[in-house]
């Protein structure tokens, strides 16, 4: 990669089920693009090969928010709160970790992105938090606030590379778009982040060189606010810092 060339991420597409569209928010572009990125959105009708084969031109990957996972994918029957499926995003996202993973280069889940990194390392997901997870004090994981408004808090982790990432704050106020979220950890990922109400608001993997998903969608934040902005730039040089490897 000369000076002059951008890192180029690929990102996971929304796909709208009833008529097979395909779209991305320009929100995650303007976001990888104000980080020094070039972001391109991935097809579904691709197979395997083809997915390798573009992954391989990546410097890194976006796996973005949507829909909810098949819960299938982790041997549950459908939750009667569980939302539209999408079984070929789905697999592109299974394929898509894969590779990237054999080929280590830096991932960033966001909302359901972190949901899809923790199925596919072998974790599980609330299908919808009010109906699965109780506690004294029930946090508006639907936010009634615009998305350019964070409306809770999150713990950082010591130690963890959010904290390292977005510096000395402990808390992180957050936008929060979700009825699910991760449940059981999967095996090498840690949590970063957690929510009051105990719920996992970020995900990272310590040995590997950038593997983090966030709950929250820092995508709508970082313009007001610098730890979403870090967040960003953090992962864009790491899919920089790739290259000449
Ligand atoms: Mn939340």
């Amino acid at each position: 990669m000369t000076n002059s060339s951008r890192p180029l991420i690929g990102l996971t597409p929304s796909h709208n089920i009833e008529n097979d569209d395909l779209s991305i928010r320009p929100t995650y572009i303007r976001a990888l693009r104000a980080a020094g990125a070039l972001p391109f959105i991935f097809p579904l009708e691709i197979s395997r090969d083809e997915i390798r084969q573009l992954a391989a031109l990546c410097h890194g990957f976006l796996f973005t928010g949507g829909p909810d996972p098949h819960p299938f994918l982790w041997g549950e029957e459908v939750h009667e709160h569980c939302g539209t499926i999408s079984v070929r995003r789905d697999q592109l996202e299974l394929d898509l970790l894969s590779e990237a993973m054999q080929q280590k280069k830096p991932i960033l889940g966001i909302c359901r992105g972190a949901q899809m990194l923790n199925i596919g390392l072998g974790g599980d997901i609330y299908q919808d938090i009010k109906s699965q997870h109780t506690c004294s004090f029930p946090i508006a994981h639907t936010q009634p606030a615009a998305y350019s408004v964070p409306t809770h808090h999150v713990t950082v982790a010591d130690g963890s590379r959010l904290s390292q990432i977005c510096g000395s704050s402990r808390q992180l106020a957050v936008n929060s778009c979700h009825h699910q979220a991760v449940r059981r950890l999967a095996p090498g990922l840690m949590a970063g982040a957690v929510a009051p109400d105990g719920i996992i608001e970020e995900i990272e993997m310590a040995d590997y060189p950038f593997l983090i998903g966030v709950q929250w969608h820092p995508e709508y934040l970082w313009e007001n606010d610098e730890a979403s902005a870090k967040l960003f730039r953090a992962f864009v040089q790491a899919c920089q810092s790739l290259d000449g490897q």
